[in-house]
Protein backbone atom coordinates (compact mmCIF):
# COMPACT_ATOMS: atom_id res chain seq x y z
CA UNK A 1 0.00 0.00 0.00
CA UNK A 2 2.16 2.98 -1.38
CA UNK A 3 -0.21 5.53 0.94
CA UNK A 4 0.83 3.76 3.83
CA UNK A 5 4.37 4.05 2.88
CA UNK A 6 3.94 7.59 2.26
CA UNK A 7 2.64 7.83 6.11
CA UNK A 8 5.94 6.11 6.90
CA UNK A 9 8.26 8.24 5.22
CA UNK A 10 6.72 11.22 6.62
CA UNK A 11 6.78 9.84 10.23
CA UNK A 12 10.08 8.83 10.56
CA UNK A 13 11.64 12.22 8.73
CA UNK A 14 14.28 13.24 11.20
CA UNK A 15 13.18 11.36 13.95
CA UNK A 16 15.26 9.46 16.92
CA UNK A 17 13.60 6.28 18.20
CA UNK A 18 14.72 4.00 20.66
CA UNK A 19 12.88 0.55 20.66
CA UNK A 20 13.80 -1.32 23.49
CA UNK A 21 11.65 -4.91 25.16
CA UNK A 22 12.73 -8.08 26.57
CA UNK A 23 14.43 -10.34 24.12
CA UNK A 24 11.81 -12.42 21.46
CA UNK A 25 9.08 -9.99 22.24
CA UNK A 26 8.95 -8.39 18.52
CA UNK A 27 11.30 -5.74 18.03
CA UNK A 28 13.17 -6.47 14.70
CA UNK A 29 9.76 -7.80 13.57
CA UNK A 30 8.59 -4.59 14.07
CA UNK A 31 11.32 -2.70 12.93
CA UNK A 32 10.91 -4.43 9.55
CA UNK A 33 7.45 -3.89 9.50
CA UNK A 34 7.87 -0.39 9.70
CA UNK A 35 10.76 -0.51 7.06
CA UNK A 36 9.54 -2.49 4.69
CA UNK A 37 5.59 -3.27 5.32
CA UNK A 38 6.90 -7.06 5.19
CA UNK A 39 7.00 -9.89 7.94
CA UNK A 40 10.47 -11.75 7.47
CA UNK A 41 12.00 -13.91 9.59
CA UNK A 42 14.02 -12.83 12.19
CA UNK A 43 16.70 -14.70 14.47
CA UNK A 44 16.42 -14.05 18.35
CA UNK A 45 18.38 -11.23 19.55
CA UNK A 46 20.77 -12.43 21.80
CA UNK A 47 21.60 -10.68 25.62
CA UNK A 48 23.08 -7.29 24.98
CA UNK A 49 22.79 -6.13 21.08
CA UNK A 50 22.38 -2.89 20.00
CA UNK A 51 21.03 -2.32 16.45
CA UNK A 52 21.37 1.17 14.82
CA UNK A 53 19.41 1.87 11.35
CA UNK A 54 19.33 4.71 9.74
CA UNK A 55 16.55 5.45 7.16
CA UNK A 56 17.28 9.16 5.37
CA UNK A 57 17.50 11.55 8.46
CA UNK A 58 15.48 8.64 10.99
CA UNK A 59 17.56 6.74 13.64
CA UNK A 60 16.52 3.73 14.62
CA UNK A 61 18.02 2.58 18.12
CA UNK A 62 17.14 -0.89 19.02
CA UNK A 63 18.29 -2.85 21.76
CA UNK A 64 16.59 -5.77 24.15
CA UNK A 65 16.14 -4.88 28.03
CA UNK A 66 16.56 -7.14 30.99
CA UNK A 67 20.36 -7.11 30.08
CA UNK A 68 23.49 -6.81 32.31
CA UNK A 69 23.54 -3.63 33.77
CA UNK A 70 26.96 -2.90 32.76
CA UNK A 71 25.99 -2.70 28.85
CA UNK A 72 23.33 -0.87 29.57
CA UNK A 73 24.87 2.22 31.07
CA UNK A 74 26.85 2.41 27.58
CA UNK A 75 23.08 3.07 26.25
CA UNK A 76 22.45 6.18 28.40
CA UNK A 77 24.38 7.93 25.78
CA UNK A 78 22.10 6.98 23.08
CA UNK A 79 19.51 8.57 25.01
CA UNK A 80 20.10 12.41 23.84
CA UNK A 81 17.92 13.73 21.29
CA UNK A 82 15.29 10.86 21.59
CA UNK A 83 11.31 11.25 20.65
CA UNK A 84 10.14 8.17 21.17
CA UNK A 85 10.91 5.53 23.02
CA UNK A 86 8.57 2.21 21.84
CA UNK A 87 8.77 -0.59 24.19
CA UNK A 88 7.36 -3.45 22.57
CA UNK A 89 6.01 -5.89 24.87
CA UNK A 90 5.48 -9.85 24.41
CA UNK A 91 1.58 -9.88 25.28
CA UNK A 92 2.10 -13.66 26.09
CA UNK A 93 5.12 -13.63 28.22
CA UNK A 94 3.47 -13.25 31.45
CA UNK A 95 6.59 -14.28 33.82
CA UNK A 96 8.40 -11.28 32.55
CA UNK A 97 6.56 -8.92 32.45
CA UNK A 98 7.02 -7.28 35.85
CA UNK A 99 11.03 -7.03 34.49
CA UNK A 100 9.67 -5.13 31.69
CA UNK A 101 8.11 -2.82 33.84
CA UNK A 102 10.87 -2.63 36.04
CA UNK A 103 13.31 -1.72 33.06
CA UNK A 104 11.14 0.77 31.24
CA UNK A 105 10.54 2.91 34.54
CA UNK A 106 14.51 2.55 35.27
CA UNK A 107 14.77 4.10 31.58
CA UNK A 108 13.12 6.89 31.79
CA UNK A 109 14.06 8.15 35.19
CA UNK A 110 17.08 9.06 32.90
CA UNK A 111 17.50 13.40 32.31
CA UNK A 112 17.68 12.53 28.90
CA UNK A 113 14.11 11.10 28.43
CA UNK A 114 12.27 13.72 30.41
CA UNK A 115 10.52 14.72 27.35
CA UNK A 116 10.67 11.85 25.18
CA UNK A 117 7.12 10.34 24.56
CA UNK A 118 6.47 6.51 25.11
CA UNK A 119 4.89 4.00 22.83
CA UNK A 120 3.99 0.78 24.13
CA UNK A 121 3.61 -1.80 21.65
CA UNK A 122 1.68 -5.09 22.81
CA UNK A 123 2.58 -7.66 20.29
CA UNK A 124 1.85 -11.47 19.24
CA UNK A 125 -1.93 -10.25 20.05
CA UNK A 126 -2.90 -13.05 17.57
CA UNK A 127 -1.89 -15.54 19.86
CA UNK A 128 -4.59 -16.73 22.12
CA UNK A 129 -3.50 -16.84 25.51
CA UNK A 130 -2.13 -13.17 25.06
CA UNK A 131 -2.94 -10.16 27.35
CA UNK A 132 -4.70 -7.16 26.54
CA UNK A 133 -3.26 -3.99 26.11
CA UNK A 134 -5.55 -2.47 29.07
CA UNK A 135 -3.82 -5.70 30.86
CA UNK A 136 -0.50 -4.85 29.95
CA UNK A 137 -1.03 -0.92 30.40
CA UNK A 138 -1.93 -2.35 34.22
CA UNK A 139 1.26 -4.08 34.63
CA UNK A 140 3.56 -1.55 33.37
CA UNK A 141 1.52 1.05 35.67
CA UNK A 142 1.41 3.18 32.45
CA UNK A 143 -0.72 5.71 34.49
CA UNK A 144 1.87 6.59 36.95
CA UNK A 145 3.70 8.44 33.71
CA UNK A 146 0.89 10.85 33.79
CA UNK A 147 2.92 13.92 32.93
CA UNK A 148 4.34 12.31 29.86
CA UNK A 149 2.80 11.37 26.79
CA UNK A 150 1.98 8.00 26.38
CA UNK A 151 0.09 5.35 24.39
CA UNK A 152 -0.31 1.91 24.51
CA UNK A 153 -1.01 -0.07 20.90
CA UNK A 154 -2.39 -3.69 20.47
CA UNK A 155 -0.51 -4.89 17.64
CA UNK A 156 0.57 -8.42 15.48
CA UNK A 157 3.90 -7.86 13.75
CA UNK A 158 4.16 -10.71 11.75
CA UNK A 159 0.88 -9.42 9.48
CA UNK A 160 1.04 -6.03 10.65
CA UNK A 161 -2.29 -4.99 12.14
CA UNK A 162 -2.03 -2.21 14.62
CA UNK A 163 1.31 -0.52 13.38
CA UNK A 164 -0.24 2.26 11.32
CA UNK A 165 -2.49 3.32 14.27
CA UNK A 166 1.03 3.50 16.03
CA UNK A 167 2.30 5.57 13.77
CA UNK A 168 -0.89 7.47 13.43
CA UNK A 169 0.10 8.54 17.64
CA UNK A 170 3.80 9.17 16.62
CA UNK A 171 2.88 11.16 13.82
CA UNK A 172 0.64 12.95 16.33
CA UNK A 173 3.80 13.70 18.87
CA UNK A 174 5.99 14.96 16.28
CA UNK A 175 2.64 17.86 15.13
CA UNK A 176 2.84 18.51 18.83
CA UNK A 177 6.22 19.00 20.17
N1 LIG B 1 2.74 -15.13 16.76
C1 LIG B 1 3.50 -14.04 16.66
N2 LIG B 1 4.84 -14.16 16.63
C2 LIG B 1 5.58 -13.03 16.54
C3 LIG B 1 4.98 -11.75 16.45
N3 LIG B 1 5.98 -10.83 16.39
C4 LIG B 1 7.13 -11.52 16.41
N4 LIG B 1 6.89 -12.85 16.47
C5 LIG B 1 7.89 -13.94 16.53
O1 LIG B 1 8.59 -13.85 17.77
C6 LIG B 1 9.96 -14.21 17.59
C7 LIG B 1 10.86 -13.08 18.06
O2 LIG B 1 10.71 -11.97 17.20
P1 LIG B 1 11.91 -10.91 17.02
O3 LIG B 1 11.40 -9.82 16.16
O4 LIG B 1 13.15 -11.60 16.59
O5 LIG B 1 12.08 -10.42 18.53
P2 LIG B 1 13.22 -9.49 19.17
O6 LIG B 1 14.15 -10.38 19.92
O7 LIG B 1 12.48 -8.58 20.08
O8 LIG B 1 13.89 -8.73 18.05
C8 LIG B 1 10.12 -14.54 16.11
O9 LIG B 1 9.98 -15.93 15.95
C9 LIG B 1 8.96 -13.80 15.47
O10 LIG B 1 8.54 -14.40 14.25
C10 LIG B 1 3.54 -11.66 16.48
O11 LIG B 1 2.92 -10.58 16.45
N5 LIG B 1 2.87 -12.83 16.59
MG1 LIG C 1 15.83 -8.61 17.40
Amino acid sequence: NPNRYRSLSTVFLEMHLIIVGLDNAGKTTILYQFLTKEAVQTSPTIGSNVEEIAVKKTRFLVWDIGGQESLRASWNSYYCNTEIVILVVDSTDRERLTVTKEELHHMLAHEDLQNASVLVLANKQDMKNSMSAAEISQSLTLSSLNARSWHIQACCALTGEGLPASLDWMRSRVVAN
